[in-house]
This record gives structure tokens, sequence and C-alpha cells, in this order.
């Protein structure tokens, strides 16, 4: 198997992973969804399947598990799909994050990524990378987060892949729950 083709499908299989465990609901209910705003792709994470590595039951805003990210998981959470599989991909103008943290840190150094991969390219080439901090107002309890991300129209393409996911760069412990991504188009 070429070298590339490899990497790629060890990166799928590393998502893959990731996401697994997770309820995913292709049109589910949205915060997002206002006047402004039409959502052409959404997901929602309640982390309520079989406990793996990121589940965890210790604490849980629904239900009875959280994704958990502690000092040896540096990556949490992860989607990972080519544009083309989002309807109306080329639409796509922004993602909506949102979900409920909690933390014993203001701000324990991680953040959520947006990155636009073309691994059709040798070398794979980075198309965009983005990390927002994640950041709550309250200290042991669960808070809500928010994060935007803009996409340039030059980066949306078929065969590009996009991948959503948290870095706990400090390697902090905290939880997250109801993790809502909303691919939208705003209403011109
Ligand atoms: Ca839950």
């Amino acid at each position: 198997m070429p070298r590339f083709l490899v990497f790629i499908v060890a990166v799928r299989i590393e998502f893959l992973l990731w996401g697994c465990g997770q309820n995913i609901a292709a049109n589910g209910s949205s915060a997002a969804k206002k006047d402004s705003v039409s959502v052409l792709y959404s997901e929602f994470h309640d982390f309520e399947s079989v406990p793996d590595a990121q589940i965890d039951s210790t604490k849980a805003f629904s239900g009875k598990r959280s994704g958990a990210l502690s000092p040896k998981i540096e990556y949490g959470f992860g989607m990972e799909k080519f544009l083309g599989e989002i309807s109306s991909f080329k639409s796509v103008e922004e993602v909506n994050v949102s979900f409920k943290c909690w933390m014993n840190k203001k701000d324990p150094d991680a953040v959520f990524v947006l990155s636009i991969d073309n691994y059709n390219s040798i070398p794979n080439k980075n198309i965009m990378w983005e990390g927002k901090p994640i950041v709550t107002s309250k200290l042991n309890d669960w808070d809500d987060v928010h994060i935007n991300f803009k996409i340039n129209k030059l980066f949306i393409v078929r065969d590009y892949t996009i991948k959503l996911y948290i870095w706990n760069k400090g390697k902090n412990t905290f939880y997250f729950d109801d993790l809502l991504l909303d691919f939208i188009k705003t209403k011109k």
C-alpha cells in the first residue's frame, strides 16, 4: 500500500477510535438554529455509550457519563469527515461548537481545534489549523462553552478532510458533556 494511503488509513482509524462509543445525530436539535443561520449538518454527543479511556462516569452533566481528559490523555473527542460527506458542504461558512465543561482551573491551557487537511497531496498538506482556548467562568461546576470557527470559502473542497477535537495542551483533568457541532451557512 502506498505510504500516503497508510497514513490516511491510520489517521481515520485514530479518529474512529476517538469517535467510538459516542452518539451521533445527523440532524440533531440545535441551539444555533436561529433566524440568522441555517444549519447544514449537526452532531450531538452525550458520551453515554460504552465507556472507553475517554468516557468517564465520575461526573456527568447529562445521563451517567461525560468525556474526560487527564494528564495521561492529551486528545479528546474527535470527529473527522471529508467535507464532501457533509450535505451542501459548499455552503459551509462556520462551525459552531457548544458543550458543557467542568474544570477546576479557569484556564487549563486546552484548546478546541478545527483542522482542514488535504491528504491527497504528497506530502499531506495542512490547509487550515485553528485552536481556540477552552475556558469557563465557573470552577468545580458545569459551565457552557461556545466556540465559533469561520472557514475561508477557498478551504471548502470536497476531498479535503475536516477534523474537530480537543487538545489538552496543559495535560490537566477536566470533563465535557453534551457536545454539539453545527456546520452552518450564514444567511445573507
Ligand atoms: Ca452525558
